[in-house]
């Protein structure tokens, strides 16, 4: 069988003070934190777009450079290439799972019937592949924005031709993401909003949308499958706005469209801050609804603005997420994708290890200090005793419901003006400092 990767053997953990670049210094996938190995913890998944369909195009140029696996002349045999390439990656990187989108392991035919006779093929090689190597898929996906046929939307297409081209879509990629055992379903709306209001009817688009996850919703029950369904917000991008903005903005979608109880959110960082927020914000908006349900690992750029889908490498940011992923009991049937692509002067095929091998071992740091912060308990005390007043006198009385503002009125006549306390931001950000020893 062909070998891609032929120089590159299997990444090992070596710890801290290893000097080979090829290793994980940090990411020792079986070792226990906080009742878990790091495997179970992290959940890490290659994204197969980026990192085996990417060829370092941007949007001031084209193609950088031609991976081995897309040489073949024939579309079908560089999809079975990138497959095999695929599994043989993920597997020497030693992570449990890969995402895809129905179009990245099959290219379109002419007709639809012929594009999923195609996926078919791909499928099944898929799925012998995962059982010779134990890689396992973390989610699937319709890719319903990069056709022409996309360009004004897939749900919230003004046409419903489009609208039942991109449902006939996802029908069909549930089916292959059943059968390859996927874990989770994600909906990226990526053309799902306007670019000019002057031709939008908002409203409309919108109960498209939510008629369109309803369908989705009742198919997955027809089919029996039991994976987490995920929406993943994004503000912009290529729209002017997309309507599943950020986390709020889905929660309060779901919630008036009845589908809140179906899905959970697929929280990327790079998305979040495009919103204007920061990554460990939507993750504590989501987990606060009780809906984190996964993760796209990437980072932007603060002096570019766009979505550059960089690796994660900061362990700041990453602590933050850790701290909200352990506080709430994990990542469940989710993981930590990395939606994120080497730069376009990044060329040689070991630049994908580096770069996976860096946003592996941030997020093991990130484990290992959000851990011990979380054990010490200084950090989570603070927050309990800043509220301390809740639990106790009329703070409690709040709580229940069953006092008004007549009731508050009278406790301040009575007790006039409140003590000020301090935050102590300062204090907190130094000892946050403390942990990145
Ligand atoms: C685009 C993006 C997508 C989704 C899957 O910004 O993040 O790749 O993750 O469609
Ligand atoms: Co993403």
């Amino acid at each position: 069988m062909k070998e891609f990767f032929s120089g590159i053997k299997a990444v090992r953990y070596e710890g801290p003070e290893c000097t080979e670049a090829l290793a994980f210094k940090h990411y020792d996938a079986d070792k226990t934190v906080a009742g878990k190995t790091m495997k179970e913890h992290l959940r890490f998944s290659v994204a197969y777009w980026h990192t085996f369909k990417g060829d370092g195009a941007d949007p001031f140029g084209g193609p950088a450079y031609l991976r081995p696996w897309e040489a073949a002349a024939d579309p079908m045999q560089r999809a079975e290439d990138t497959m095999r390439a695929a599994m043989e990656f993920v597997s020497k990187l030693g992570a449990p799972f890969y995402c895809f989108h129905d179009r990245d392991i099959a290219p379109e035919a002419d007709t639809l019937m012929e594009t999923n006779r195609r996926l078919d093929r791909i499928v099944k090689l898929a799925g012998q592949l995962q059982q010779d190597t134990g890689v396992k898929l973390l989610w699937g996906t319709s890719n319903c924005f990069s056709h022409p046929r996309f360009t004004h939307g897939a749900a919230t297409n003004p046409d419903a031709h489009v609208f039942a081209y991109a449902a006939g879509q996802v029908k069909k990629a549930m089916e292959c993401t059943l059968e390859l055992g996927g874990s989770n379903y994600v909906f990226w709306g990526g053309r799902e909003g306007y670019s000019s209001l002057l031709n939008t009817d908002l409203a409309h688009e919108q109960e498209q949308l939510a008629r369109f996850l309803h369908m989705a919703v009742e198919y997955r029950r027809e089919i029996g499958f039991s994976g987490q369904l995920l929406i993943e917000p994004k503000p912009k991008e290529p729209t002017k706005h997309q309507y599943d903005y950020d986390a709020a903005t889905v929660l309060s979608f779901l919630e008036r469209h009845g589908l809140v109880d179906e899905f959970k959110l697929n929280i990327e960082a790079n998305h979040a801050t495009l919103a204007g927020h920061t990554f460990e914000h939507d993750l504590t908006v989501a987990a606060a609804a009780g809906k984190l349900g996964s993760i796209d690992a990437n980072r932007g750029d603060y002096l570019l603005g766009w979505d550059t889908d960089q690796f994660p490498t900061d362990l700041y940011s990453t602590i933050h997420a850790v701290l909200v992923i352990l506080r709430q009991g994990g990542l469940g049937q989710g993981g930590i994708n990395f939606d994120a692509k080497v730069r376009r002067g990044s060329c040689d095929l070991e630049d994908l290890f580096h770069a996976h091998i860096g946003g592996m071992d941030t997020f093991a740091r990130g484990l290992k200090i959000a851990h011990r912060i979380l054990q010490d308990g200084v950090l989570d005390g603070f927050v309990r005793d800043r509220y301390g007043s809740y639990r106790q006198g009329l703070g409690q009385q709040i709580m229940t419901g069953r006092v008004g503002l007549a009731d508050m009125e009278a406790y301040v006549l009575e007790h006039g003006e409140p003590e000020p306390r301090s935050g102590r931001e300062e204090m907190l950000e130094n000892l946050l400092n403390q942990y990145l020893t």
